[in-house]
């Protein structure tokens, strides 16, 4: 297989596109398709002051990489989960973000959660029974809300993240078995701010497939952590994103041509955002300040009140 561009042995063959490059021209092409996506869906400009997610995998870093390159203020934000999993799962993430900003002089916030809050993502799901084995809601629920808090402290325009073209299909193969209509009308490559402080969401990599941004990573020597969080095993995602990666194999472009068309039917006017979802229908919680649909105090605070009490409760000495 050769390079379309110069003829020399490619190193990616990217058959929905009908097109091969070479490691030069392909590291040429994904930020040249970034910018394109950036413009296309109105992401953001360069006037603009934009806060990379980073969690240390090849997403997220390669995306801090492609923005940077192509010229854009991005500073991440890390965020220490407390997660081992026999493998120090956050720590190794959290040396290879670190290693990254270092390596290219760029700023990371890093925020952690335990040291904040009081309690590790697994301790809190343990203390509030929220997922005893899957603390993926307590950890779903912080990392919206830390993201939203540092984007605002900091003065940023816009919150980047590095979700690829396979996690978008399976988000949207997942809301779709279930006509979730809310987060149907959510989804997208931009979530735009809300009024009350709720950050511009952006998705600069929703049009690129899982390998893509694996080959742009291996091909820019990016150092990432190759292992996946240890909870996400047996997701239902990773389900869907078995089904989907059948139906590519047996008609390459399937997966891309799901999700297109999904954007094109929203641009028709399918999946009105809810009246629940407008902004006039959210208030900023008392505690944190962040919008939120609860009467009182918001999910996160409750949650993390909850988990302190009874961290507080379980090292009281028993009575007697
Ligand atoms: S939610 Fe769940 Fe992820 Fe948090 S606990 Fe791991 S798998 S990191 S995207
Ligand atoms: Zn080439
Ligand atoms: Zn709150």
């Amino acid at each position: 297989m050769k390079c379309r561009s110069c003829g020399q042995t490619a190193a990616i063959n990217m058959r929905h596109h009908k097109l091969a490059l070479c490691r030069e021209h392909y590291l040429e092409w994904i930020p040249e398709q970034t910018e394109r996506f950036l413009h296309k869906y109105e992401m953001f400009s360069r006037d603009d002051r934009i806060l990379v997610a980073v969690s240390g995998g090849k997403d997220s870093l390669a995306l801090w990489d492609v923005l940077t390159r192509l010229g854009y203020s991005a500073d991440g934000l890390y965020i220490g989960l407390g997660i081992d999993g026999g493998i120090g799962y956050s720590a190794e993430s959290q040396r290879l973000a670190q290693a990254f900003a270092d390596a290219h002089q760029l700023r990371l916030h890093v925020v952690d959660v335990a040291e904040i809050e009081g309690a590790t993502i697994p301790d809190a799901a343990q203390l509030t029974h929220r997922g005893r084995d899957k603390p993926c809601s307590v950890c779903g629920l912080t990392k919206r809300h830390v993201m939203n808090r540092v984007a605002r402290d900091g003065g940023y325009d816009v919150l980047a993240t590095g979700h690829n073209l396979d996690d978008e299909a399976a988000t949207l193969f997942g809301n779709t078995l279930s006509w979730s209509t809310g987060y149907l009308a959510r989804q997208g490559p931009v979530l735009p701010a809300m009024a009350g402080g709720l950050a511009r969401k952006v998705k600069p990599f929703c049009r690129f497939y899982e390998r893509e941004t694996a080959a742009y990573a291996l091909l820019r020597e990016i150092d990432y952590i190759y292992d996946e969080c240890p909870f996400a095993v047996g997701a239902t995602s990773i389900e869907h994103k078995e089904t989907l990666n059948r139906l590519e194999a047996a008609r390459p472009g399937a997966k891309l041509a799901f999700y297109l068309s999904f954007l094109e039917a929203k641009r028709n006017g399918a999946f009105p955002m809810e009246v629940r979802e407008a902004p006039d229908g959210l208030q900023p919680c008392p505690r944190c300040g962040q919008p939120t649909s609860a009467p009182d105090a918001c999910a996160f605070c409750r949650t993390w009140d909850k988990v302190r009490a009874r961290r507080a409760a379980a090292q009281q000495p028993a009575a007697g």
